[in-house]
């Protein structure tokens, strides 16, 4: 696509992080991934499997409550396809969540009945909690733990260190810091992960992005942007063409009368990341970005 975005944010605490879950991976009996259901090809890490090497996966779509459901769905099957198990979850409702030991247990039941054969029945299963940072892994924790054991929070990078969480039914959860990967192939990748929040918003450019996305939700969900920014068309208008419009519309104006069109891109991007522009899915199924499906 003409005009995309080189997006690139692989700060050294996430190299620290790479490490950690490389070691780390060593101490679990799985590998679970948190995804974002809006970007389910680009919130795969395609490093995972490498950093995990031969440990027994599972996948969980969450922010299902962000996402369009009939995309959900698809990308559900998609996954399943596989031969990973794979969950959808809204950690703000806790929707989903409590599906997830039963699916440990069912997940790693050799492993437990090889516990069993050798006398050590109640050893915890334990399971590593990874993805793109902000997708919600923390929350995730917390909704299956049923308390407030990790921090979470509205922004990239709030986890940095590991921890132990007991999540009950015989599972332990290991919280870890939110990982990407130094270079995004596709550059449709980097600006999915920006407009979702994955990226720190400092390193960013608002108004290319804004426009970029004005771009991508025109050629998606055309009604969607009529409606909210009052556009007159989507046709025939470039990404900053719709932001100034728009930024016409909510009277967003700098002194000498000029459209504030970096207002409006900030505005807009909370919009979106906000659900006020309603549930929205970014990728289609079938149509992995990133080639880091069926690895
Ligand atoms: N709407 C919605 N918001 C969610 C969901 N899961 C998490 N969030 C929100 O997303 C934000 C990030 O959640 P965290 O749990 O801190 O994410 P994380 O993956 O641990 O992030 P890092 O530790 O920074 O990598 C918080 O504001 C959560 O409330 C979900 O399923 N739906
Ligand atoms: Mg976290």
């Amino acid at each position: 696509m003409d005009g995309e975005l080189t997006i690139q944010w692989f700060p050294g605490h996430m190299a620290k992080a790479r490490r950690m879950i490389r070691e780390d991976s060593a101490l679990v009996d799985a590998v679970c991934e948190i995804i974002d259901a809006r970007i389910p090809a680009s919130s795969r890490n395609p490093e995972l499997p490498e950093l995990t090497a031969g440990k027994p996966r599972m996948v969980i779509l969450n922010r299902v409550d962000e996402a369009d459901p009939a995309a959900t769905a698809r990308w559900r099957a998609v996954i399943a396809r596989e031969g990973c198990p794979v969950l959808e979850t809204d950690c703000k409702s806790g929707r989903g969540v409590n599906a997830f030991t039963g699916a440990v247990r069912s997940l790693l039941r050799e492993r437990i009945a090889l516990y069993e054969s050798r006398g050590q029945g109640g050893k915890p299963l334990r399971v590593m909690v990874a993805g793109i940072p902000n997708v919600g892994k923390s929350s995730f924790i917390n909704r299956v733990a049923r308390r407030r054991a990790a921090e979470a929070g509205d922004r990239p990078g709030v986890t940095r260190g590991k921890q132990w969480i007991n999540a009950g039914n015989g599972v332990e959860l290991l919280d870890t810091p939110g990982l990407l990967w130094p270079r995004f192939e596709d550059k449709a990748v980097g600006e999915n992960l920006a407009f979702t929040g994955a990226v720190r918003d400092e390193i960013l450019d608002a108004e290319a992005l804004g426009a970029r996305l004005m771009t991508r939700l025109a050629a998606l969900y055309p009604d969607r942007l009529l409606q909210r920014y009052k556009l007159t068309d989507v046709e025939t208008k470039t990404g900053d063409q719709m932001l100034a419009e728009a930024a016409r519309r909510r009277g967003f104006l700098v002194s000498g009368g000029e459209v504030d069109t970096e207002r409006m891109a900030k505005v807009f991007l909370d919009e979106f990341r906000g659900g006020k522009l309603g549930r929205i899915t970014l990728e289609t199924a079938g149509e992995a970005e990133n080639g880091s499906l069926g690895d």
